[in-house]
């Protein structure tokens, strides 16, 4: 693929192979995690996306088609080798909204869920004059249905807040096993609407580095893990994981 292009020869392709699946689950707990996955109980399987461009030198490569395959479908035992074809690529193009650090600390015994949001960086700038007012929202969800929600304070004029701000759920043992826990990032604006920066979610559901956390969390019960994350689009996540109606609090409940 590399090398001066014999004459006429306008369009070179760069084909992205994906790595290999890495899945080594380090314990029991990530092992069901894992094969629940694989089996497709949660709805959402883990996925090889290989994309074809057509190379620039000097800009953007143009992304052509793609072919997305779920590993679920793949049989392991053989090798394949078959013609598909491409597809449309997916509408969610990477966009760069910035980085969230949390920690997370479960105690089955006691029933508490600590979450512990840090720091961001480089969010996205959603202001005029380059800049945001970022503050951060906390939401549980209980079998995909609105639960509890908390929010840090905001910090004014900063792409790179520090907030060190504790929020504690109470969540039974039965109840971790089927709750969702959404991260997302916002820009307060005094005027108009506050603006969606960026968005995560954890839980059974999740997938990926998420998926990787919440498990850290569940297989070392009363240690906090504190982990990284890139922030997804609040599209993009909720095209994942759709929340129905808020639970009503149990005294509006009727009797
Ligand atoms: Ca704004
Ligand atoms: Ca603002």
């Amino acid at each position: 693929m590399s090398g001066t292009p014999p004459e006429g020869d306008v369009q070179r392709h760069l084909v992205r192979m994906p790595k290999p699946p890495q899945l080594t689950p380090l314990n029991v707990e990530e092992q069901r995690l894992y094969s629940k996955l694989l089996q497709g109980g949660s709805g959402l399987h883990p996925m090889s996306v290989m994309q074809v461009f057509d190379f620039n030198r000097f800009h953007k490569h143009n992304i052509i088609g793609e072919l997305r395959l779920q590993l679920c479908n793949v049989d392991w035992n053989h090798v394949i080798e078959e013609w598909r074809d491409l597809a449309e690529p997916a509408k969610f193009e990477e966009e760069n909204l910035g980085e969230i650090c949390f920690s997370m600390r479960y105690v089955p015994s006691a029933g508490k869920l600590t979450v512990v949001i840090l720091e961001a960086r480089n969010l996205k700038s959603m202001d005029v004059g380059g800049s945001s007012d970022p503050y951060v929202k906390v939401q549980l969800a209980l079998d995909k249905r609105k639960w509890k929600k908390k929010k840090t304070c905001i910090k004014k004029k900063t792409l790179n807040p520090y907030y060190n701000e504790s929020f504690v759920f109470d969540v039974s043992f039965d109840q971790i096993q089927r709750v969702n826990l959404v991260i997302s990032v916002w820009d307060h604006d005094a005027v108009t609407r506050n603006d969606a920066i960026g968005k995560i979610f954890l839980g059974c559901d999740a997938a990926g580095n998420q998926l990787r956390h919440w498990a850290d969390m569940l297989s070392n019960p009363r240690r906090p893990v504190a982990q990284w994350h890139s922030l997804l689009s609040s599209q993009q996540i909720n095209s994942s994981l759709t929340l129905k109606k808020k639970i009503p609090l149990a005294s509006k409940l009727p009797l």
